[in-house]
Parts: structure tokens; C-alpha cells; sequence
């Protein structure tokens, strides 16, 4: 954590100063530390982004740069009131950057805060179905984003083989000296290898598209007014080509989750499929139209794939020694493992009901 005088001198480097200024944490991110800003009347948001995570911060800010003009004026075009809360807007620094790099060498950006909204961990089924429309919508906006395809901020981001290579590289070298005590799980992810990794096939033959995804469309990444109305999408660092399918199932593994990400009490873990449901509805109503039908038959596959995609990386970074997600203590990494491991084998007991969902949404829709 920064002191405060110097995260302000940071805020002066992108607006002019004021001595009433307040700088506080803001968040749960694993990755990016965040804080609220007050300047003046004016209230921000100002980010350190992880520069070990995100390697390349001028990539990272021009797809930011590109994809929250695109969805600007998509909303102008349409004529939608308030736009300057339903899209990101980003203040470039005094020299013109959209960053600014400080003498330590790390990297800084301030936004806009969205006026008066809010996020949830934890939603009801009607809330998933307005969720549902606005990452529906998120894509489809994107759709016809013109010019060259965005950077991959973080190359092999959701690539199911390039995770199991990390994790079988972190098995073999055992860094932190805690394989044996992980040896069950390391099993139960040998696996699923196979299966989890049918979406990279797929693609290979042709048989599966990329499309520009947002790629973290946890539940708390969507910010609502408080009549509960959807504002807009935030976190917009990953958005990069990538299946749908993923987008579907990180939404399902925190929205639908009906315990906590890193819930320590198992019990509390399982696939809530009225949220499901709901989701699920909300997304094909807008997504169904440019979907293709592989798209639509492995979206409930998305919910266990990008399950076991976490659980893959949640224990990969255990056995690293813990040096990729922020820990709250030594053992974080594993409870993650655990808890993550629960929902997905929750999610293997409900399958065949999340494919109804999905069918019967994509009938309707
Ligand atoms: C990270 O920082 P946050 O919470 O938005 C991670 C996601 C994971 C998530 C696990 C760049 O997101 O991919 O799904 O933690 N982001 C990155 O909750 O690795
Ligand atoms: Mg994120």
C-alpha cells in the first residue's frame, strides 16, 4: 500500500492539483491495486496495474482505448441518455499518455468514477438476467470493432493447454515444497486434462471461433444504479479474442456460486441453477443471433471449464509459492483450490440440468 501524499502527487501527474484531495482503497482485485479518489467535486478511480501481470501497459491501454470508444459511440449513435455512465472513460496524463509511469517504475491510470453505482459478490436470479443482457450486449457492441484484432494483454490467457503446461511445470519443480500435500487434487486435474481441453481442438479444426470477449466477467465486474438498473461493464484489461464460452462460464463460476470464491466451508459451495437460469436467459436474448450452434452447445461446458481453469491456477500459483494472485495468508491459494474444486464437481453432478437451461433459453431466444 502507497502513502497517501505520494498516490496523490500520482492523481496531479493526470489532473490539475487540489488540496482537497482523498485517496482510499477501493476493491477486492487479486491483480491491479485500486483506490477512490475525491478531487475537488470530481471522484475517480486511479489504479496501479500489476506490470509482472500485464507486461505490456501500451497494449493494455490502447485496446482499453479502443474498445471504450467503440462502445461510446455505439451509444451515442443509439441516442442512450447518460452515456458517460454506461462506458469507462480514461483521463490521460498531463503528457498526453493514458499512463504514467512513476520513478519506481510502476505504471498509473486514473478513470472516471461511475456516479452513484454499485457491484455485487452475491445477486438473486433477476439481477443474473440483467447481467446476463449486459455482457450479451458487451459483445455483440464489440463485435464490429474495426481495424486489427485487439492485443492478447495476456498472451494464452484462457487457453485450458497453456494452463496445464504452467501447472504440470509447477508440479515437477515443486518450488514451495508443497506438492505432497496436493497429491488427490493433482490427480483429479490429470483427469479432466482431456475433456477441458476439447475447446482448443475445436478451434484448431475450425469448429470454434474467437470472438472479442471481455475474459473476467466475474459478477462484481458489472456496476448497477440503485434502482438495480445495469450501468456498464468495468475491468476491461482482458478483453481480448477469446471463446464465448469462457465469458459464459467465469460469469457462472462467481455469479452462480452459492458460496464464496475462496469459501472455507465447503458445504456452502454449489452451482446455484436459478442464477444459472437466469444468466442464462439474459445472455442467448442477445447473443443467440450471432452465436453459432457449437457456441450455444458448449456454453454449459464454459461454467466447468473456466471451474477448473481457476482451480488449475489457483494451485498452480500454490505450488509456485504463491507469486501471481494478491494472498490474505499462507494457505489462501489452497483454499481457493478447494473451494473452486467443490463447485466444479457441483457443476459435474448438475450438468445435464445446466444443458436444459441452455437448450430451452436457446429455443426461446
Ligand atoms: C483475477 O483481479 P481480478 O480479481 O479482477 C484474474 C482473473 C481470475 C480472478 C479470480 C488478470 O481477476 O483471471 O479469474 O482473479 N485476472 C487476471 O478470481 O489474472
Ligand atoms: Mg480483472
Amino acid at each position: 500500500m502507497q502513502n497517501s501524499d505520494k498516490l496523490k502527487e500520482i492523481v496531479f501527474q493526470f489532473v490539475e492539483k487540489n488540496d482537497a484531495t482523498e485517496v482510499k482503497p477501493l476493491g477486492a482485485g487479486h491483480i491491479n491495486d485500486s483506490y477512490k479518489v475525491k478531487s475537488g467535486d470530481n471522484e475517480y478511480v486511479l489504479q496501479r496495474i500489476n506490470h509482472d501481470v500485464f507486461k505490456n501497459v501500451d497494449h493494455l491501454q490502447s485496446n482499453i482505448q479502443r474498445v471504450t470508444s467503440h462502445i461510446r459511440g455505439k451509444l451515442n449513435e443509439n441516442k442512450v441518455s447518460e452515456v458517460d455512465r454506461k462506458v469507462l472513460s480514461f483521463i490521460p496524463a498531463h503528457d498526453g499518455k493514458l499512463y504514467h509511469k512513476d520513478e519506481e517504475g510502476s505504471y498509473w491510470r486514473l478513470m472516471h468514477f461511475v456516479s452513484d453505482s454499485k457491484s455485487y459478490d452475491t445477486i438473486n436470479p433477476e439481477l443474473a438476467y440483467r447481467a446476463g443482457l449486459a455482457f450479451g450486449e458487451f459483445q455483440k457492441m464489440l463485435a464490429d470493432l474495426p481495424g486489427d484484432p485487439l492485443f492478447e494483454t495476456i498472451p494464452n490467457f484462457h487457453n485450458m493447454e497453456f494452463r496445464l503446461e504452467e501447472f504440470k511445470e509447477a508440479v515437477k519443480n515443486d518450488k514451495a515444497g508443497r506438492l505432497s500435500k496436493v497429491s488427490d487434487l493433482v490427480k483429479e486435474i490429470e483427469a479432466r486434462g482431456e475433456e477441458m481441453t476439447e475447446p482448443e481442438r475445436l478451434h484448431r479444426e475450425g469448429k470454434l471461433p474467437k470472438r472479442t470477449n471481455h475474459c473476467d466477467t466475474k459478477v462484481n465486474n458489472i456496476l448497477f444504479d440503485s434502482n438495480d438498473q445495469v450501468l456498464c461493464v468495468v475491468d476491461l484489461d482482458t478483453v481480448m479474442p477469446g471463446y464465448v464460452l469462457s465469458d459464459f462460464g467465469d460469469f457462472m463460476r462467481t455469479g452462480a456460486n452459492t458460496g464464496e470464491e475462496d469459501d472455507t466451508n465447503l458445504d456452502n459451495v454449489s452451482i446455484d441453477l436459478d442464477i444459472f437460469e437466469g444468466y442464462t436467459k439474459g445472455y442467448l436474448e442477445n447473443a443467440a443471433s450471432f452465436l453459432t450452434k457449437v457456441e450455444i452447445d458448449n456454453l454449459a461446458f464454459g461454467a466447468k471449464l473456466l471451474t477448473y481453469m481457476q482451480t488449475v491456477r489457483f494451485l498452480t500459483d500454490y505450488l509456485n509459492g504463491d507469486t501471481y494472485y494478491k494472498t490474505k495468508h499462507k494457505e489462501h491459494n489452497l483454499e481457493r483450490t478447494l473451494a473452486q474444486f467443490k463447485l466444479l464437481t457441483s457443476m459435474e453432478d448438475n450438468f445435464d440440468k445446466m444443458q436444459q437451461i441452455v437448450s430451452k433459453a436457446a429455443a426461446k431466444s
